[in-house]
């Protein structure tokens, strides 16, 4: 997958390119990956890339010539890839956008600064706006550098072991289990007997369940829209008739739930 980001900054990527499972990518053809100087596009001695804001008020806008001459020369590179504009318009990014855009043959990533670009450019030129969330930046460089880098880890061949960017959080709508390593006992604490078990069918149950708990405590809003399969519903399940039992174990009790008492 190709990726070519347009920036007044070109250097914030000089790192990121050179870390981790982003340099590997790299050096093993699973991403290509190029930055194009927009300021490269402006004229005059100067080279200025903004300009006040037609109708008055504060801020600067991108001017839109250099931004044109920028993406036409990533087209060139690129005829093929999607040109996309980091802004909090977009959609919002997630996972399963991550994978959708995996799909395609590579990405032209427009960061903006100041307080944006010129509407023309997004009109004639952009065919997608994400945006990593609902929060102002100042720039669309780590919006791009978030994109790529959730990206690129989907891509087979990216991370070492082909199976962790399934099993990770997100892909399938659930949070990940704990993980622990050695030593066994850190601070008192002692890792899970079952992990140490060897018996790989309760790990995987283990797994599947703590994995069901988290999500459930974290982030309900995840497991509204999410089919179960056989073995998630029983845990499910489970866990109703153990609370329905603690609910009537107290209520036998004679005790009232709300009034605080025992
Ligand atoms: C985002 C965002 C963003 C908007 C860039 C104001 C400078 C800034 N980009 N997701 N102008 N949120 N961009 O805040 O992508």
């Amino acid at each position: 997958m190709d990726f070519i980001v347009l920036t007044i900054f070109p250097e914030m990527f000089n790192q990121f390119w050179e870390h981790g499972i982003i340099r590997r990518a790299i050096s093993k053809n699973i991403i290509s990956a190029a930055t194009i100087d927009i300021r490269a596009f402006a004229q005059g001695k100067h080279r200025v890339t903004d300009d006040r804001p037609f109708g008055g008020g504060s801020g600067m806008v991108m001017k839109p010539e250099p931004l044109a001459g920028a993406i036409r020369a990533a087209e060139e590179q690129a005829p093929l890839s999607k040109k996309i504009l980091l802004t909090p318009q977009g959609r919002v990014f997630d996972q399963k956008l991550a994978y959708e855009l995996t799909g395609g043959e590579g990405l032209i990533l427009v960061c903006g600064r100041y307080e944006g670009i010129d509407e023309r450019i997004s009109y004639d030129y952009i065919d997608y706006e994400i945006s990593i969330g609902d929060y102002v930046l100042t720039g669309g460089e780590l919006a791009a550098m978030i994109v790529i880098d959730a990206l690129t880890r989907l891509i087979p061949g990216a991370l070492g072991n082909e199976e962790s960017a399934e099993k990770d959080s997100f892909s399938n709508n659930l949070l990940e289990h704990a993980h622990y390593t050695r030593p066994r006992t850190f601070n008192g604490s002692d890792v899970p007997g079952v992990l140490l078990s060897g018996n790989h069918k309760e790990i995987e149950k283990w797994r599947l369940e703590a994995s069901l708990i988290r999500t459930f405590l974290k982030r309900q809003d995840l497991m509204k829209n999410r089919a179960y399969s056989q073995q998630e519903t029983e845990i499910l399940k489970k866990w109703c008739r153990d609370i329905e039992k603690i609910i009537q174990a107290q209520s036998s009790c004679g005790t009232d739930p709300l009034s605080g008492n025992q």
